[in-house]
């Protein structure tokens, strides 16, 4: 039988309002963490100022301008055949300070626009509320997720533009990759300081406040939910995790089990959604390391009545663990191996469309509920051919082994995927660089690393052939 995705697959893609928006003070917008941030190149620490200094490149004021440009950048994925687009909705466009009595209109009429414009073309919007965003008043008055404060101003702002957008917007999503806040590597700080504006070398209590930031912000999570399904009961709620395989070193015993619980330790906060209770053996594990976490009594309750409707998949990337770490191996993306039978992207990323059907069947058969893949996709340096056309064909190479692997999950294992939002159909600013020189797009941005370009758009080859892919659903 040949293999098929369902007939109503929800084919787009995913964007995050700082990696594309620019204008960022405009229409009463506040100030957010990431604007303080200034480029650096892969591997190298980012400079965060305190204040905006001249002279400094900040990646995130001027985006790609999707901001002025949302039409006609709509139009094109519309043009691609898009069913959906992930996009997020910046907190401090809508609540400027966190903290105000009442929300900016102009930034409510933004959204208002570029969600109307998505159903004018006919795709769906989803709307991620916390994609590495916050306005940098929360940080600095609440100390960001350290505080209940900020679980009560986040929730104000989810209730704000729940209701507020009521009956155009059916699917939401609470955070982004909230889960890489734990991880141990080279990109500590830079996760640190995306998922909450501060920087992990100003924690003085480390694993005591990344610990009480992941809880609260899982408990935002939980009731964010509710939130939603209280306002529409037609409201479809997930939150989105960036989750990557470790396999093992070799088959010896104490590797196997390393590998097992890498790959599990990013999953408590996905248990502690879908169970409907903060998990137990985490909390075990926090007591053995002199954790303790600030839980009160009515949070038990937001965990059984806050359960996601979905999870939302990021997936580049598999890893290698092993029980006997060598000081002396480079280390890949999230502090494991990097992975000999495997090639990498020109940042080091290894390429793995099997690992994507795995963490498919491991979430489908943990959770057993829907799941959408909510990034996927390829980092690369892009070269303008002189005819104009970025033949990129090792982007495609590299969606369609993975729409492969996605398709085999779905036919052959059973698996409950509604839906394929690869990562930046447009080129737009690296999250964890900043560079503009690592594209994803199908859409090629006329602009450089150091803030040059004219912004405009055209389209690659991979264009075309995910148009075709849509319009074939998945043939291609
Ligand atoms: C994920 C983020 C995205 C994104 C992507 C690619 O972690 O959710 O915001 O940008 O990774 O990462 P990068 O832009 O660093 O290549």
């Amino acid at each position: 039988k040949k293999l098929e995705f369902p007939g109503n697959f929800l084919w787009g893609g995913s964007i995050a309002a700082h990696q594309c928006e620019g204008a960022y003070q405009a229409d009463g917008k506040g100030l957010g963490h990431m604007d303080f941030v200034t480029t650096g190149s892969y591997g190298e620490e980012r400079k965060i100022t305190k204040v905006i200094e001249e002279g400094n490149v900040y990646p995130s004021h001027d985006g790609i301008d999707f901001y002025h440009r949302y039409k006609s950048d709509i139009e094109l994925f519309g043009e691609m055949g898009f069913k959906a687009l992930r996009i997020s909705i910046d907190w401090s466009r809508i609540f400027p300070n966190g903290d105000d009595e009442i929300p900016n209109e102009e930034g409510l009429a933004y959204y208002h626009q570029v969600i109307d414009e998505l159903r004018a073309n006919q795709i769906e919007p989803i709307i991620t509320l916390c994609h590495f965003e916050m306005p940098i008043e929360v940080v600095r008055k609440y100390r960001s997720w350290l505080s209940r404060e900020t679980v009560e101003l986040y929730l104000r702002f989810c209730e704000t533009v729940m209701k507020e957008y009521k009956g155009k917007v059916h699917y939401w999503v609470t955070f982004n990759e909230m889960n890489h806040l734990e991880i141990q590597s080279d990109f500590s700080n830079t996760f640190t300081y995306m998922i909450t504006g501060l920087q992990y070398s100003d924690l003085h209590d480390k694993e005591l406040q990344l610990a009480t930031m992941g809880y609260h912000m899982t408990l935002a999570s939980v009731k964010a939910v509710k939130i939603a399904h209280d306002i529409d009961q037609n409201n479809q709620v997930g939150c989105v995790f960036g989750l990557t395989p470790c396999y093992p070193k070799t088959s010896k015993p104490a590797d196997v089990l390393q590998a097992f619980k890498d790959t599990e330790r990013d999953l408590y906060q996905v248990d502690a959604m879908c169970n409907g209770a903060f998990p137990l053996y985490k909390l075990k594990e926090y007591q053995r390391r002199g954790i303790t976490l600030p839980i009160c009594e009515s949070d038990h309750l937001a965990f059984r009545e806050g359960k996601i409707d979905f999870i939302g998949l990021n997936y580049y990337s598999s890893d290698v663990s092993s029980a006997e770490p060598d000081e002396n191996t480079e280390s890949s993306l999230f502090g494991g191996i990097p992975n000999q039978y495997l090639e990498k992207s020109a940042w080091g990323w290894s390429i793995d469309p099997t690992g994507l059907r795995y963490m498919l069947n491991y979430l489908y058969h943990r959770y057993g509920i829907p799941i959408i893949i909510t990034e996927n996709g390829l980092g690369a340096v892009d070269q303008v051919e002189n005819d104009g056309i970025i033949q990129d064909d090792y982007r495609i190479d590299y969606l369609k082994k993975h729409l492969e692997a996605l398709k085999a999950a779905v036919e052959e294992d059973g698996v409950d995927c509604f839906g394929y939002l690869m990562w930046g159909p447009i080129d737009l600013v690296s999250a964890t660089t900043g560079e503009m020189k690592k594209r994803y797009g199908f859409i090629y941005v006329d602009k450089q690393d150091d803030g040059s370009g004219t912004f405009l758009r055209s389209k690659k080859k991979s264009f075309y052939w995910y148009k075709k892919v849509i319009s074939t659903n998945g043939e291609d």
